[in-house]
């Protein structure tokens, strides 16, 4: 109880003065006073179009608003602060002698909590301010539970699609991609290339520096990867272990080949040790392109097929070794 903090909005003094002691007899001991005026502009910022920017610490589990107040309506008050997005979930109790069908039927329509008549009862008040903190802590506990299973949900798709260990897009972010940018080319009349791509005698590597290294070079490798194919149509991806493999939407063979020879440059420019290897002192890679423009009766796996076919003749030789 001690620590809700209520807000009491009224023009008269003397009657916040009944409700503050009311409510302290009951233990709420953080309780906020202001008239129509101070809590529109002072505390919660507002202007007089109601929009603003709310004080930074404005913590506020309830507030009991006044309607018949000189300088603004007690309704207009609540208006705007049931259309404004960081104070419309407060609960409001209206706390006031106009009981007119009229006002009633409005503050009930802005969505106010509860409504109070003046004179209150102090077994009313508390009762009724009770319930609507009870029902507020409901609700921030169900927001704080829709928020934390939204994270966890974003986080399960983010993770379904990047690889855990490099952190670029995994194998089925592959498919996926390969699949939506084979049909937008063949709309487009573009063709597609893909480019796959195995590092050499990577297994003496890890032989020769331990796994945990290795993963730092395939770490490495993906950085380099992603540096050089990132138009808006390319796609790097983890393909397996040690491969990778590149989708560039609107390539055809002599523009993959391009790309390529940057990835190659790139990693040259690592100059990772490779002292077992028997092609190169440095980490090298092998590369198969295949490319094609898409058109009924081809798919997207005859494109890996071709790529896999001619990373296998690249592998013939090794050593940066790339074949179309
Ligand atoms: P090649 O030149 O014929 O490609 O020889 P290679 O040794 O690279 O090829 P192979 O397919 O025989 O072996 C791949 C190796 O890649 C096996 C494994 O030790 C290593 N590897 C695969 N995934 C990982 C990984 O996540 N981390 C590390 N450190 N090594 C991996
Ligand atoms: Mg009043
Ligand atoms: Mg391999
Ligand atoms: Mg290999």
């Amino acid at each position: 109880m001690g620590t809700n903090s209520i807000l009491i909005v009224d023009d008269a003094l003397e009657s916040r003065l009944i409700l503050r002691r009311m409510l302290g007899a009951n233990g709420y001991d953080k309780i906020h006073e202001a008239d129509g005026a101070a809590a529109t502009f002072t505390f919660f910022g507002l202007d007089a179009e109601g929009v603003g920017v709310p004080r930074d610490n404005l913590d506020l589990d309830l507030i009991l608003l006044d309607i018949v107040m000189p300088d603004i309506d007690g309704i207009e008050l609540c208006r705007r602060l049931k259309s404004h997005e960081q104070l419309r979930d407060i609960p409001v109790i209206m706390v006031t002698a106009d009981n007119t069908d009229d006002s009633l039927r409005t503050v009930f329509d802005l969505g106010v909590a509860d409504y109070i008549q003046k004179p209150v009862k102090q077994v009313e008040l508390c009762a009724r301010v009770k319930a609507a903190l009870r029902l507020k802590r409901e609700m921030d506990r169900r927001r704080d539970l829709t928020n934390a299973l939204e994270e966890a949900n974003r986080r399960l798709q983010r993770m379904a699609l990047v690889d855990g260990l490099t952190g670029i897009a995994n194998r089925r972010n592959f498919d996926d991609f390969l699949d939506r940018e084979w049909r937008r080319c063949q709309r487009d009349g573009q063709p597609i290339a893909i480019c796959l791509f195995d590092i050499d005698y990577f297994k003496l590597y890890n032989d020769s520096f331990g796994h945990l290294q290795g993963d730092e070079v395939l770490k490495q490798v993906a950085t380099a990867l992603q540096q050089v194919a990132s138009r808006p149509g390319d796609l790097v991806a983890r393909f397996g272990g040690e491969e990778f493999v590149f989708v560039l939407s609107g390539s055809d063979q002599e523009g993959a080949q391009l790309v390529v020879q940057r990835a190659i440059e790139k990693i040259r420019e690592l100059a990772v040790l490779h002292p077992q290897s028997p092609v190169n002192e440095h980490l090298t890679v092998s590369c198969g392109i295949s490319a094609v423009r898409p058109h009924p009766g081809l798919y997207p796996n005859l494109l890996l097929d071709c790529a896999d076919k001619a990373l296998y003749e690249a592998k013939q030789i090794r050593n940066n070794q790339v074949v179309t």
